[in-house]
């Protein structure tokens, strides 16, 4: 399909006029939250107000896992605000993991993509319409939104966060050459049977999975576009980000590289 796709075949939303949006495009939004009452609110606003001004198809669909927090009530209040045909709350009892998190929240999408994103601001809802213009743009399986290309950039990290992302995707890049320059970011844009497969083919867990996914979709000869973003460190909750998962993180790499 994908090479199909690659090789340039004729593709209808090209013909449409310039910003506009086929009707039977629907953009499914997975929003996994841990701990996200204060960040909640605000993403979901940004969200509606993103979509609704360009006039794109969409839902919400959250994943809490049992927040402590209450993030829970949160949704459920957003849900009916907004409505349940914009807001789906799928919930599970308890932290089950950012993975399987996206896992279950596909099974209840019904749009024909498929957007995954952080739930603490760190990713700005505004940049999704440029997401949906460079997928038609160039008919691509994915767009990844890039820190380290054009205007893209981080905001709010400390020098040794910096150093340790950028040395993520410099150890990667070098080791599993996977043609793209953001790879343990995770704001991306997935055609929906795209990503069910990735899905399938990924084994690792962790922060390991989104570089996983670049690298599989190389290997499916999906292709890949990105856009550039600036990512801003979350204002409100709590960084996961300590050395066990740094550790996780080279050993999960170097079993891809061994094995990929
Ligand atoms: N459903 C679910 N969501 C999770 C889980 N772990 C993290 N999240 C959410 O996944 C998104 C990314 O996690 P973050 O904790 O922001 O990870 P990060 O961006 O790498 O690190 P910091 O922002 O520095 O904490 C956020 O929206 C979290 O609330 C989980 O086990 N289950
Ligand atoms: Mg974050």
């Amino acid at each position: 399909m994908a090479s199909e796709e690659a090789s340039g075949s004729p593709h209808r939303s090209r013909r449409e006029p310039e910003g506009r949006v086929p009707r039977q495009d629907k953009y499914s939004v997975l929003l996994p939250t841990y701990n996200e009452r204060e960040n909640l609110p605000l993403i979901v606003w940004l969200l509606v107000k993103s979509f609704s001004e360009s006039g794109i198809s969409y839902e919400i669909i959250i994943i809490d896992d049992g927040s402590p927090d209450g993030t829970r009530d949160v949704a459920e209040q957003l849900e009916k605000i907004y409505g349940s045909d914009k807001i789906l709350l799928r919930p599970r009892e308890k932290k089950l993991g950012l993975g399987t998190a996206y896992i279950h929240g596909m099974k209840h999408a019904t749009g024909n993509y498929i957007i995954i994103m952080d739930a603490d601001l760190s990713h700005h809802p505004k940049f999704i319409p440029e997401f949906i213009r460079k997928q038609k743009e160039g008919n691509f399986d994915i767009v990844s939104g890039t820190r380290y290309k054009g205007n893209g950039g981080v905001y709010g990290w400390d020098l040794k966060r910096k150093i340790i992302s950028r040395g993520a995707n410099f150890i990667t890049q070098i080791l599993l050459r996977p043609g793209a320059s953001d790879l343990t970011g995770s704001f991306r844009l997935y055609r929906k049977e795209v990503l069910q497969k990735l899905i399938e083919k990924c084994v690792s867990k962790g922060y390991v999975f989104q570089m996983e996914m670049i690298v599989r979709a190389r290997q499916l000869n999906y292709t890949i576009g990105e856009v550039p973003i600036s990512f801003v460190d979350r204002v409100y909750g709590e960084s996961k980000l300590g050395g066990n998962e740094i550790v996780s993180f080279l050993k999960g790499l170097l079993t891809l590289f061994a094995t990929t």
